[in-house]
């Protein structure tokens, strides 16, 4: 094997204070890919005051000068989205067609940030004096930690860092443990771009250099998109200190609602989308089915049937479409839950938890393999199974009985708030789930995957406070200043406020 890959600090690619390195595996394979440097706190601090030095220059460039990096970055992902598509395969086990979109949506990403660079920024604002000119203009924070997730280990990269160094921060990026040859590719795009050096960073690593970037006094914002346990803790070691800000986007525990005015073939499309894409490993997956009484026993036939045929398999294969699960400590989590719906007393529907051995693709015996795990359940039980998010192909349907408010009420009946689905045909329902349904990101007639980079991409609840992607990325990665100038040459106040100074002898 080559030499562990290294870090990227302040230009330089660099093997970091520790001696401890880690490897990434291959989910449908257990093959390693590559070895790398497991980064240190002090690893983190010299990327920190890398990047802090690099501030002041940085944010000197316009806009646009910035955004000229990104757009070699963005050519980058274009013209090698095949290869990079099969990388994410490799490293993360979605199948073919994710690893593409992933690369895809990252270019989106960097596409929006770039072009965004030559757009107005800022307000012109009026005011009540007409000699005074009034506008919100935006400043950058300074250092960003950006703090991701192995699911979207290329798109989500870019939907942290693209604006944030568009609209002038610098960077530190700690990107998942389990997908640091991405990584190691995003900070080649980097590299290769010519960024200036201490502007982006990377540190490879776990979690102690993740809180190291948290921790760390001169980094001004946390953007993280990962679990809500990490996200939580973010927020509340980050939200009663002066000044610093935490962007955090977490999971869910997401529903589709089927309405007795449902077109099935959609529904049934939408639940196994929303439900099995990804082998339910996006954070805006679903895990609860809640179906109308009226339709619910041809849905869930029909469900049902598709949740024992799925082809799980070599995610490289294009006719395959659920890959692994992430890795085996991954696989004992979601196989608890399973057996915990069953100790809760469900009615198990589909049990593919164990795959048959000729289900497994030849070489692939070390895979973290798991294929759906379908049952109902009563709606108004307090079931853990069916409000703590599993992460994995879990999925419950919920019959109910009654109107549209009834649905709307399951689908809220949890602490999280990320996204959603209704499918009816009904645009009264649907404008009513629309307006009711506590969510951040709510489809119609479609699956709760799948969001483009151009929306609001966030949750409400214990999903989060940060929205990462495009135009509200701005928001966490920049200040506002109300700028205001006087051109005459006397001093006027709105409000009526006299200006006159007025003295003893007055
Ligand atoms: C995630 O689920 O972690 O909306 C991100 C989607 C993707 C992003 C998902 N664009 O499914």
């Amino acid at each position: 094997m080559s030499d562990p890959y290294q870090h990227y600090i302040d230009g330089e690619w660099v093997s970091g204070t520790g001696s401890e390195t880690f490897e990434s595996e291959n989910p449908a394979t257990g093959e390693t890919l590559g070895e790398f440097r497991q980064g240190t706190p002090e690893d983190v601090d010299r990327a920190v005051d890398a990047a802090d030095a690099a501030f002041e220059e940085w944010r000197e460039l316009s806009r646009i000068q910035r955004a000229e990096y990104l757009w070699d970055v963005y050519h980058e992902l274009r013209d090698r989205t095949d290869e990079l598509g099969r990388v994410v395969t490799k490293e993360c086990g979605k199948e073919i067609s994710e690893g593409k979109a992933d690369v895809v949506e990252a270019a989106h990403m960097v596409e929006w940030a770039a072009g965004d660079a030559r757009h107005p920024k800022g307000d012109i604002v009026p005011s009540e004096i007409p000699a005074k000119d009034a506008y919100m203009r935006r400043k950058p924070r300074g250092v960003t930690g950006c703090i991701t997730p192995w699911n979207f280990p290329v798109a989500i990269p870019y939907w942290h860092m693209a604006i944030a160094l568009v609209e002038g921060n610098t960077v530190v990026f700690k990107p998942a443990e389990q997908t640091p040859w991405c990584a190691q590719i995003i900070a080649e795009m980097f590299d290769d771009a010519g960024i200036p050096d201490g502007v982006f960073n990377m540190v490879q690593g776990f979690g102690d250099a993740g809180n190291a970037i948290v921790e760390h006094e001169d980094v001004e914002t946390v953007v993280f998109t990962g679990s809500a346990e990490v996200g939580h803790h973010i927020q509340d070691k980050l939200g009663g200190v002066a000044g610093k800000r935490a962007a955090c986007e977490m999971g869910g525990k997401n529903a589709v609602v089927v309405t007795e005015e449902a077109d099935l073939d959609i529904a049934v499309h939408s639940a196994v989308m929303s439900s099995f894409k990804t082998t339910g490993q996006r954070c805006v997956s679903s895990e609860r089915l809640i179906v109308h009484t009226d339709v619910y026993d041809e849905f869930k036939e029909r469900f049902v049937e598709v949740a024992e045929d799925v082809a799980v398999g070599d995610p490289l294969q294009e006719d395959t479409f659920m890959g692994p699960l992430i890795e085996g400590e991954h696989f004992e989590k979601v196989a608890e839950y399973n057996q915990l719906a069953r100790d809760e007393d469900v009615n198990v529907l589909v049990d593919r938890t164990e795959l048959d051995a000729d289900e497994i693709p030849d070489g692939h015996e070390d895979g973290h393999w798991i294929g759906p795990f379908v049952y109902e359940a009563d709606p108004d039980a307090d079931l853990r199974c069916t409000h703590e998010e599993v992460f994995g192909p879990h999925v419950a349907l919920l019959e109910y009985d009654g109107d549209i408010e009834r649905a709307v009420e399951l689908q809220n009946d949890t602490e999280y708030g990320l996204a959603g689905a209704i499918v009816s045909e009904d645009y009264r329902q649907i404008n009513y789930y629309r307006d009711h349904a506590e969510l951040g990101l709510a489809y119609g007639n479609l699956p709760c995957i799948g969001a483009e980079v151009q929306l609001p991409f966030g949750g409400v609840k214990k999903s989060g406070n940060g929205y990462p992607s495009a135009r509200e990325a701005i928001e966490a990665v920049t200040d506002r200043t109300a700028w205001t100038l006087n051109n005459s040459k006397e001093i006027e106040m709105a409000q009526g406020l006299s200006a006159d100074i007025k003295t003893k002898d007055d």
